[in-house]
């Protein structure tokens, strides 16, 4: 592939990361976000631009090689607000792909795409077993995301990976994590294998580490390449002392989601936009 590989949500958390390590992995970057950048990198494009604005969205995608799609409010919020950014914001990402003639689009979906499905008493859950059952409005633009990239590989021939992340920080801070987290290393890998993979078509995927403690299976991010170099376990010992052991009868364990499929997370909860 040549050309830059276009990156929306490049000021945001996972945005950061991947700025810093695609380059390693030999990939150029254009950076897309509705704010500046904070520190300009040497070799980076960048463009400041609405993810939802579909004109400066096909500009920003004219001669990329492929498009990771990182943008978008990253939790539950009002049904405004999560319509726009998150399911019109997807919608411009696959549509600008496809006018500017690129053919690989990588979309940061969640597991909150999932998150009541139960979680398995014993064994792992495939993304075949976890069908879309989101938690919030957040999780329904997330299921919606992966049905617009279906139709993206069905009816236009784009390769389309959606990657079901899990809990992408810097660190596990909750015992939930211990199974969920994503580490920032393996978040590249992720990425880059997306954008590697040869001829994925329609691929959905769990973007987790290789936790001990995960109940996501693996196999079919390791198909497009993915290699985790990380565990979780290293944090279990300190937090299990400060919060105790998980227990499998609240609902922050007994579900995909965890605490998004809560009373609390109700929309209304959340700010008006
Ligand atoms: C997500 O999709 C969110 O973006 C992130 O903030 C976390 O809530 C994560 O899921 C999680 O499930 O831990």
């Amino acid at each position: 592939m040549t050309g830059p590989v276009l990156l929306t949500g490049a000021a945001g958390r996972i945005g950061t990361w991947l700025r810093g390590g695609l380059p390693e992995r030999g990939w150029a970057v254009r950076c897309l976000d509705v704010v500046p950048v904070a520190d300009v990198r040497p070799g980076e494009e960048h463009v400041v631009a609405d993810v939802a604005d579909l004109a400066a969205m096909v500009d920003a995608t004219e001669g990329a090689s492929a498009v990771v799609h990182m943008a978008g409010i990253s939790g539950e919020s009002t049904w405004p607000a999560i319509s726009r950014s998150n399911i019109e914001g997807t919608y411009c990402a696959l549509e600008a792909a496809r006018r500017a003639g690129v053919r690989r689009v990588v979309l940061a979906s969640s597991n909150h795409a999932t998150g009541f499905t139960p979680r398995p008493a014993v064994g792992l859950l495939t993304e075949a077993d976890a069908p879309p059952r989101p938690d919030t409005y957040y999780g329904v633009a997330k299921a919606t995301m992966e049905a617009l990239g279906s139709l993206y590989v069905d009816r236009y021939g784009l390769d389309v990976v959606c990657l079901r992340i899990g809990s992408a920080f810097a660190e596990p801070t909750t015992t939930r994590h211990l199974s969920t987290w994503l580490s920032p290393a393996d978040t590249v890998s992720l990425v880059d294998a997306a954008l590697k993979a040869p001829s994925p078509g329609f691929s959905v995927v769990w973007g987790v580490s290789d936790n001990t403690r995960r109940w996501w299976d693996l196999a079919a991010a390791r198909s497009l390449g993915y290699e985790p170099a990380d565990d979780a376990e290293v944090y279990a010992e300190a937090l299990i002392e400060a919060y105790g052991e998980p227990d499998r009868a609240d609902p922050a364990h007994a579900r995909v989601g965890g605490e998004y499929t809560t009373a609390e997370f109700d929309a209304e909860n959340f700010e008006k936009p």
